[in-house]
């Protein structure tokens, strides 16, 4: 480490459980609440940068939890961080790659936590540390899983009335497939050419099934198939997606750019679902972003409903892909029942903007943080008491 360099103080990481506007659907669980593990690097030149990992249902999503991530980096990651220069990032990353296997939401909050830090250090937002800011506002989809067939085309009219999203994303893989067909042609019938209709499978369909579902989910008016199948099962991806014209995309099977790399030598997939925790932080998505530019595969800018923090970090990195044809889907902080940033992100126009300022350019509420955290003490009364 240089003589001059900042040193890391203190790495704080706090688990957040904020409500759900409504029940959130998907194939695998039921979501009422979302948890963010927020994590705070305190440095000795007196920056402080945030970083978030966020998953869907805890461990029903993938192998990670909030609370496996605030402990892999509470118990393995804060040591090392202590040891490491926060100038220098790409380094801090490769030497916690070394020791960590694996966490790839953890890694991506602590290495949001860390370009935040530097990036307020330099006077520059994040999309400059990270490739460049070529979009200044991202087209943002809306997902439509309330559960119900008519109240979710009520909520797709809303929105479409407010121009906020005219993209709708329909999570489908629960229950019998050719009810979850009839439910998306319901929507896509009552929309029409106002709106773009995609589905999620969340790996929830053998591949028989998909097989048998991907014409018909093609006469209903859909645009985009998510992750039909098993993120095991590539093979099948590949014959479905050379079975179809609708663009088939790769959510789950994506876990960072060796896998972008063998879905794209395989042809396996027309469209990849970038995550930044799923591929392990911005500089790994970047990457993912480049093996998709060079083997023609279609760029989407994907979300694991992250809050203010984790979708601005995303917004950051998709700012500086020069292509982004079919958009992004962050719209994880309009989910929650309260905002957790003290200045709002701007929705509107069917957009997101790009924050401007240095850093993630956000800066977190500590009055909600005090509101929605776990170990706040009302709370650790009120869980021992019906524990007694
Ligand atoms: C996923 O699987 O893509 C994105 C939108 C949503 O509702 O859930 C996610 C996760
Ligand atoms: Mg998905």
């Amino acid at each position: 480490m240089q003589q001059s360099a900042p040193v890391i103080e203190e790495v704080e990481t706090i688990l957040l459980d904020v409500p759900t506007i409504r029940p959130h659907h998907l194939a695998m669980t039921v979501m009422n609440s979302q948890t963010l593990m927020v994590v705070r690097i305190r440095t000795s030149d007196g920056v402080v940068g945030v970083g978030e990992g966020t998953t869907i249902g805890g461990l029903s999503y993938g192998p990670e939890s909030p609370e496996g991530m605030k402990l892999a980096i509470d118990t393995y990651i804060a040591p090392i961080l202590a040891t490491c220069d926060p100038t220098r990032v790409g380094v801090a990353m490769d030497r916690i790659a070394s020791a960590v296997q694996g966490n790839n939401f953890a890694k991506c909050a602590v290495e949001t936590a860390l370009l935040d830090a530097q990036g307020k250090r330099l006077g520059l937002p994040i999309s400059e540390l990270v490739g460049g800011r070529r979009h200044d506002r991202l087209p943002v989809a809306w997902t439509l899983a309330s559960g119900d067939t008519a109240r979710d085309i009520d909520e797709a009219e809303d929105m479409l009335a407010r121009r906020r999203h005219n993209i709708f994303k329909l999570k489908i893989g629960k229950g019998e497939p050719r009810a979850n067909v009839a439910h998306v042609a319901a929507i896509k019938r009552a929309l029409g050419e106002r709106a773009s209709i995609r589905v999620d499978v969340n790996q929830a369909w053998s591949e028989a099934t998909a097989s048998a579902m991907l014409p018909l989910l093609r006469d209903a008016g859909v645009d985009l198939i998510e992750q039909p199948v098993s993120l095991r099962n590539l093979g099948g991806l590949r014959r479905l997606a050379s079975q179809t014209s609708t663009a088939i995309m790769a959510d789950e099977a994506l876990q960072g750019v060796e896998s972008a790399f063998q879905i794209a030598c395989t042809a396996s997939a027309d469209v990849f679902a970038i995550k930044i925790e799923q591929s392990g932080g911005l500089y790994a998505a970047a990457k993912v972003g480049a093996v998709a530019e060079a083997a023609g595969i279609g760029l989407y800018g994907g979300t694991m409903l992250e809050g203010g923090i984790g979708t601005t970090a995303s917004a950051h990195l998709f700012s500086t892909f020069a292509r982004m044809e079919w958009g992004t889907e962050l719209f994880g902080p309009l989910l929650l029942t309260e905002e957790i940033l003290e200045e709002p992100l701007d929705y509107s126009e069917f957009t997101l903007g790009v924050p401007a300022g240095p850093g993630l350019g956000v800066r977190l509420d500590e009055a909600a943080v005090g509101r929605f955290r776990r170990d706040r003490p009302d709370r650790t009364i009120h869980l021992l008491k019906t524990g007694s």
